[in-house]
């Protein structure tokens, strides 16, 4: 069966392709993808963007918060936005489409409109989101903050492994930290995201693109255990105190937890022992939870669950544990003409709609604290994602392409 695309959908996925492989050269690390938070790799990320948004003939820059934003007037000069995009910051031995294919299809659908020396009544804002995974400080989503008008000034303060203020990084990098929280996009009317879904879903239904109809909320939280450190040779099994076993074991009744009901999900993801020597038993553990739910209550349910548990076992294990919030997003629920638009371009293209929920959390949950805001989603092989086997075809990448620029033609500002 001849495919709905036309050539030019082709031509331009296979452009966007193409882009993307070589986006992907610019890693921390040679030989795995890893992008952080105003890293090099990032810097030289966001240079390369602002010259591609400079070929296209749009005047890109960094922003206080460290994202790249660019804007293509409308038909009337100072017409509301639309604003797509999404984050180029990635995980550490990361895919190169988790983030990275929203961002640069959003600067696709610019030159594809610019190539046919189109116009729409209203402007496009492009962005670049520069801290959607927060793993470099114990942040996340800052970017998409600073422009929803809800930046948190406390994450200026977090370290990074080095002991790098990200305040500093940030001014460093060509960000302003004190007028990161006064950046409120005022400017744009929704907020579109295309992203590659990171699950099972569509490759199991045979489709290429989904619509998403919400978001799960997640909690993250750093937990400190303080047992005590003795002579791993002298030291009976019943006098220690170990806060290596003690965290493994908090571990697993996190697991226990989570596994009570089907969509829930906990995981430890970080651990690390203090001092980390063969023959010490370990007197600190430090690990991070991450707990999403659609559903915000019992989330909290879930935690204060594992709030106990974590009592219990340290009480149980002569250990002290200490548990500290980083990061709280309630679960969103995508604007509905923008789901109802994502739904008409995706049919349009010949493919049955799909609306399905979002696990992995992005930087729309924010966007939608600022105006209607909504996610494309597009097939990834095996759900794979947060590993470098993480891929999509070039007909998929047209796909996507092709119905984010199908609905940014027909987007009308109410
Ligand atoms: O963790 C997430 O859901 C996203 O990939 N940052
Ligand atoms: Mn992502
Ligand atoms: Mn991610």
């Amino acid at each position: 069966m001849a495919s709905p695309l036309s050539e030019a959908d082709l031509a331009a996925g296979a452009r966007l392709m193409a882009r993307l492989d070589a986006f992907a050269a610019f890693t921390d690390e040679p030989g795995r993808l890893t992008r952080l938070f105003l890293s090099d790799a990032h810097r030289r990320a966001a240079a390369a963007f602002i010259a591609w948004c400079g070929e296209a003939g749009l005047a890109a820059r960094i922003d206080a918060a460290g994202n790249v934003v660019a804007r293509f007037e409308g038909k009337r000069k100072g017409a509301p936005a639309l604003m797509l995009g999404s984050h180029i910051d990635t995980v550490r031995d990361a895919g190169r489409y988790d983030g990275n294919y929203g961002a640069l299809a959003a600067l696709a659908v610019v030159e594809t409109l610019r190539a046919g020396g189109e116009r729409l009544d209203h402007a496009i804002e492009i962005v670049a989101f520069g801290d959607e995974e927060g793993v470099r400080f114990r942040t996340t989503l800052t970017g998409s903050r600073a422009l929803a008008g809800a930046y948190l000034e406390e994450a200026l303060d977090q370290r990074d492994a080095s002991g790098v203020a990200m305040r500093d990084a940030l001014r460093a990098f060509g960000g302003d930290p004190d007028k990161a929280g006064s950046i409120r996009a005022d400017t744009v009317a929704a907020f579109v995201e295309a992203h590659i879904e990171q699950g099972p879903v569509l490759e199991a239904e045979g489709l290429p693109l989904g619509v998403v109809t919400a978001i799960n909320g997640a909690t993250r939280l750093e937990v400190g255990v303080d047992g005590m450190a003795g002579h791993a040779g002298a030291t009976p099994m019943k006098l220690r105190r170990d806060a290596l076993t003690a965290a493994a074991e908090m571990a697993l009744a996190i697991e226990a937890r989570a596994r009570l009901e089907t969509d829930l999900v906990a995981t430890v993801g970080r651990l690390e022992i203090w001092p980390g020597a063969t023959n010490v038993i370990p007197g600190h553990a430090q690990f991070s939870i991450d707990l999403r739910a659609p559903d915000d209550e019992r989330r909290a349910a879930a935690l204060a669950d594992i709030k106990a548990r974590i009592d219990a076992i340290a009480a149980a294990r002569g250990a002290r544990a200490s548990l500290a919030k980083t990061h709280e997003a309630n679960a969103f629920v995508c604007d509905p003409r923008i789901v109802a638009g994502l739904t008409r371009v995706v049919e349009e293209l010949g493919v049955s709609p799909r609306l399905l929920p979002s696990g992995a959390g992005h930087d729309t949950m924010i966007l939608g604290g600022l105006c209607p805001a909504g996610m494309l989603f597009v097939r990834c092989k095996g759900g794979i994602s947060h590993n470098p086997l993480e891929s999509i075809t070039v007909e998929d990448c047209a796909f996507g392409l092709a119905a984010l620029t199908r609905f940014v033609r027909d987007f009308q500002i109410t």
